[in-house]
């Protein structure tokens, strides 16, 4: 039986900590479905307009070897949904959402992985604006 696994991210100023979740999000079955979050959902998350644009970051996510398949995340409300449409065996999420996602164990599993330290989309942009 082949096992789909499912994870959600911005995906902004892609990154060495971006490439892990996926990396190991994947190591966990088969197929590898990720949810990209539309700019619009962004804006209501973080207060912010993302560096890159959802097409931006989808096709670079898209790339990756890891990665089977790429949609846009519209809404944070809309999990169990693509859960289902994607027939996830597996949410993913870095520990970030420790516990945030714990509602959908009755339709799969799911798993948080230890974020990679000391790297975050914030840091870099905050480290590229100083010119450090
Ligand atoms: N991540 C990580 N290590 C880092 C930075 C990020 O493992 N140093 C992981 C996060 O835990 C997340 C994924 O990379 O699982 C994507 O991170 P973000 O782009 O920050 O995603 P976020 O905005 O938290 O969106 O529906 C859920 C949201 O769309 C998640």
């Amino acid at each position: 039986m082949s096992r789909t696994v499912i994870t959600f991210g911005t995906f902004d100023v892609f990154h060495v900590g971006h490439l892990r979740v996926i990396e190991r999000a994947a190591a966990l079955g088969d197929r590898l479905v990720v949810g990209v979050s539309a700019d619009a959902l962004n804006m209501r998350k973080k207060g912010r307009e993302p560096v890159f644009s959802q097409a931006e970051r989808l096709a670079i996510v898209a790339a990756l070897k890891p990665v089977d398949e790429v949609f846009t995340e519209e809404s944070l409300e809309l999990k169990r949904d693509y859960i289902r449409q994607y027939d996830a065996d597996v949410l993913v999420m870095g520990d970030d959402w420790q516990g945030r996602f714990d509602e959908f164990r009755d339709v799969c599993e799911v798993v948080y992985l230890t974020r990679t330290p000391a790297i975050s989309t914030t840091a870099l942009i905050e480290k590229i604006s100083a010119g450090s």
